[in-house]
């Protein structure tokens, strides 16, 4: 496997973690179109456009299609705001949303059958109004489908964990009487060709550590917070000087937690274990990766 910064890799894809569940979940999606209203795409506000798949958008085509850009309480309101701008000049479907909060989880269904019961107006399926609300759920793995299924059934229907891969199947949810929701495994792309989306996509845990190497992704995530001069990192270990370097922030991570060897010496792989689980929990604060571009 390639990895990012391994000078000996293919300029072209640096990732191909595709496995045998992803290309038959694609293959299922297509062929189950047909039978939903729309398709609810949940991808990580902190990558809004990094975190989408130009396979699955194709596969979607001209279908309802609503983003929900998941995981907003791990990053700031600017971000949100700019990235709103840009977003509203794009004429999309889309709301930011944090899946642990009721309230604008019901939105993103309400929002849902607005744009379906539009379509039916616009297309002059008269009785459709009666019909269920059939939705299907795509996104990248990690984004939180399963958690926001759960969210809205109101109950623990579909597993969820911080490890990608984690649903391997499809199932249908009844989510209210009239709404049912299809949960789907995270496909990834066929192929990551930008050394820095890889980067991206290993922080937020879209890509397995064994996969996509701890070390290489925590040295990013720390280099990242620093660059931030994230003051929720900077408490949160005890850094106090704003220039400090990787190396000297490593290795006060180590003092501070312990993460020694026995002759008394930083232990980074420990290190580099920690800081991802404390970033992927938020407990380093929020942060955006991919900013919006200017308009
Ligand atoms: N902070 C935060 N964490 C979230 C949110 N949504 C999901 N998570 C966490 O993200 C991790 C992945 O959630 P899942 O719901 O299993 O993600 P998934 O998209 O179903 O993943 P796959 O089945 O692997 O494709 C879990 O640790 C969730 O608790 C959110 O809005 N905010
Ligand atoms: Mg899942």
């Amino acid at each position: 496997m390639s990895r990012p910064n391994d000078p000996t890799a293919p300029s072209r894809a640096l990732f191909n973690w595709y496995p045998g569940h992803m290309a038959r979940a694609l293959r299922e999606i297509k062929e189950r179109l047909k039978m939903v209203d729309l398709v609810m795409e949940v991808r990580d506000a902190r990558l809004p456009l990094a975190s989408s798949n130009r396979a699955m958008l194709d596969e979607i085509g001209q279908k309802c299609h609503l983003i929900v850009f998941n995981k907003a309480n791990l990053t700031s309101d600017d971000a949100v705001r700019e990235w709103t701008k840009y977003l509203d000049q794009q004429e999309m479907n889309f709301m930011f949303v944090d899946c642990f909060d009721k309230t604008a989880m019901k939105k993103s269904v309400s929002m849902a059958r607005k744009i379906v019961l539009k379509n039916r107006e616009r297309t002059g399926s008269v009785d459709h109004k009666k019909t269920k609300l059939k939705l299907m759920i795509v996104g990248l793995p990690n984004t939180g489908k399963s958690s926001i299924i759960n969210q809205l059934a109101s109950k623990s229907v579909t597993k969820v964990a911080d490890k990608p891969g984690q649903t391997q199947i499809q199932q249908w949810i009844i989510i209210e009487n009239d709404v049912e929701l299809l949960d789907t495994p995270g496909v990834m792309p066929p192929m990551i060709d930008k050394e820095e989306h890889a980067l991206w996509l290993s922080a937020v845990h879209a890509i397995p550590d064994d996969v996509a190497d701890e070390e290489t992704t925590a040295r990013f995530v720390v280099n990242h917070l620093l660059k931030e001069k994230s003051e929720t990192f900077m408490a949160r270990y005890k850094l106090e000087d704003p220039e400090i370097t990787i190396e000297d922030t490593l290795a006060k991570i180590a003092v501070l937690r312990g993460c020694l060897t026995n002759g008394g010496l930083p232990d980074l792989n420990r290190v580099y274990k920690l800081v991802l689980q404390e970033f992927r929990r938020g407990e380093l604060g929020k942060t955006i990766f991919e900013k919006a571009p200017k308009l």
